[in-house]
């Protein structure tokens, strides 16, 4: 008897084990295996813009992330057609110094992959126009 509950109990732990790592898999969005996570959210109307990256981080340099759109009303994702990015540092005493940046669809609708270059660490906005001209701006933090 004190055998068939250890028995019982060890197949629920490894099934939980089986259950989450399914579920991880599931989650990890990036095509390079790495975990994209929520950087940033902001709600747009009838709309719901995240940013997602590789361990939550953007980095000094060429950077390679997800901007999702979803309907506020469902969250379900949704293609919002061309998206427009900008990327731009305000710097002290001079003009604001610009980050190249353009969207793609990446084949799933609403979700867009993003490159990206920031010269500089530091706090940088970066926007998006979307749908019939919506904007989104996120104040981010390059490591
Ligand atoms: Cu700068």
């Amino acid at each position: 008897m004190k055998t068939k509950a250890m028995l019982a109990a060890l197949v629920a732990v490894v099934f939980g084990i089986t259950l989450a790592a399914c579920n991880s898999t599931g989650n990890s969005a990036g095509n390079s295996g790495a975990e994209l996570k929520q950087i940033a959210q902001q709600r747009v109307g009838d709309y719901v813009v995240t940013l997602l990256a590789e361990n939550g981080q953007l980095k000094q340099g060429k950077n390679k992330y997800a901007l999702e759109f979803r309907k506020a009303a469902d969250n379900q994702l949704v293609d919002v057609g061309e998206v427009k990015l900008s990327s731009r540092m305000p710097m002290p005493g001079m003009s604001d110094m610009l980050g190249g940046a353009s969207a793609t669809p990446s084949g799933t609708p609403g979700r867009y992959t993003v490159e990206s270059d920031f010269e500089m660490r530091g706090k940088w906005n970066f926007g998006a126009t979307f749908g019939a001209n919506q904007r989104v701006m996120f104040p981010i933090n390059v490591q």
